[in-house]
């Protein structure tokens, strides 16, 4: 296995700061989990504790939304691309994540390598760091690819956006998966999953089977279902600001979005039109409402997008109908990450502050 920091880039530094970490009030009350604290402390390494305020448990203090991660301070969403090796713009061996504090066309602010051939890239807050926001990098390095040749999904997960060995790595998912990541039970951290296309080697059904886990680790899925049909894309978002992740999918053939608001098979809640061929689904809380929406990435030189960047089509509402925020950004090759989907954080920090924000 190769990890990316062993081929450095000269040429692309960090230019902003990478997760915040906050400190701590030691409010001298041992606990074993958040529920065993007064209201709003929630519990830090065995002590009650809660993050740059008092010990009062209703001091009022909020959990740091001021953008002192560096990054995303006046964005509603920080958006990025992923340029794997070996395409277009990347003659590395190693992938380049180039993201932008900002939802409009401009230069990257943040840039590093992470990543190898192969791999798909995935974005969490994956140590349930309790500031919002801190949602970092990660990759899925699928059976069978390059730097894979096991026949388990391989997870490399890291707790900032910057280059370095992965802080957490396991196998999780079969030949032929696709990532999916969220926060499936509302804990504030995002965990694994796998969406396993009808069709492939470990799903001979015609339904697409989702396999989700509440912990970034190797073992059985707790949550199964089946949603989606052969051909479609999975997308995973806070639909309705509850706080959890939940699943849809995207059908490219006819722009199609079936979107649901439980972790279950079903109808869909939502249904729409909104995309073209060869667009790829992207979501985000693009306008910090609480709830996540849609959006498209059409990527450069592809059937409705003649020109030479990546063009960002995205909506403020889970319906059809013309983009609310366009944009270019990105180039032939790359892929769209979103960073910081203010959905989950916002709904996440609003319930350690006793329901209050
Ligand atoms: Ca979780
Ligand atoms: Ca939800
Ligand atoms: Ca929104």
């Amino acid at each position: 296995m190769q990890h990316a920091s062993r081929v450095a880039l000269v040429s692309l530094t960090v230019l902003l700061g990478s997760c915040y970490r906050p400190t701590y009030v030691d409010c001298a009350v041992t606990c074993g989990a958040a529920n065993e604290c007064p209201p709003r402390l929630t519990c830090d390494h065995g002590s009650c504790s809660r993050q740059l305020g008092t010990c009062a448990s209703d001091a009022g203090a909020h959990a740091a939304t001021d953008g002192s991660d560096g990054i995303g301070s006046d964005s509603s969403a920080v958006i990025g691309v992923y340029r794997p090796p070996g395409t277009a713009f990347n003659d590395t061996t190693s992938s380049q994540w180039l993201l932008r504090a900002h939802t409009s066309d401009g230069t990257p602010d943040i840039a590093f390598s992470y990543g190898s051939t192969g791999d798909i890239p995935v974005v969490g807050n994956w140590d349930g760091n309790i500031v919002p926001g801190c949602f970092t990098a990660g990759v899925f390095r699928p059976a069978g690819t390059p730097f894979n040749q096991t026949t388990g999904g391989q997870w490399l997960l890291r707790n900032s956006n910057s280059a370095g060995d992965p802080d957490v790595s396991f196998s999780y998912g079969a030949a032929g998966d696709v990532p999916v990541v969220g926060d499936w039970d509302g804990n504030g951290t995002t965990t694994v999953g796998v969406f396993r296309p009808a069709g492939t080697p470990f799903n001979q059904t015609t339904e697409g089977q989702w396999l989700l886990r509440n912990s970034n680790s190797a073992g059985d899925p707790e949550i199964t279902f089946v949603h989606g049909a052969p051909g479609d894309v999975p997308v995973f978002a806070d639909w309705d600001g509850d706080g959890i992740t939940t699943i849809g999918v995207f059908r490219p053939s006819t722009g199609e979005w079936l979107l649901r608001n439980s972790n279950s098979a079903g109808n869909a809640d939502i249904w729409f039109i909104y995309g073209a061929p060869d667009d790829i689904p992207v979501v985000g809380d693009w306008d910090e409402n609480g709830t996540d929406t849609i959006g498209v990435f059409r990527p450069a030189g592809s059937q409705f997008n003649e020109t030479t960047g990546d063009q960002w089509l995205l909506r403020n509402s889970n319906s059809g109908g013309d983009p609310d925020l366009t944009f270019s950004y990105g180039a032939a090759g790359d892929l769209p990450v979103v960073v910081l989907p203010h959905a989950l954080a916002d709904s996440f920090a609003r319930r350690l502050d006793g329901g209050h924000r």
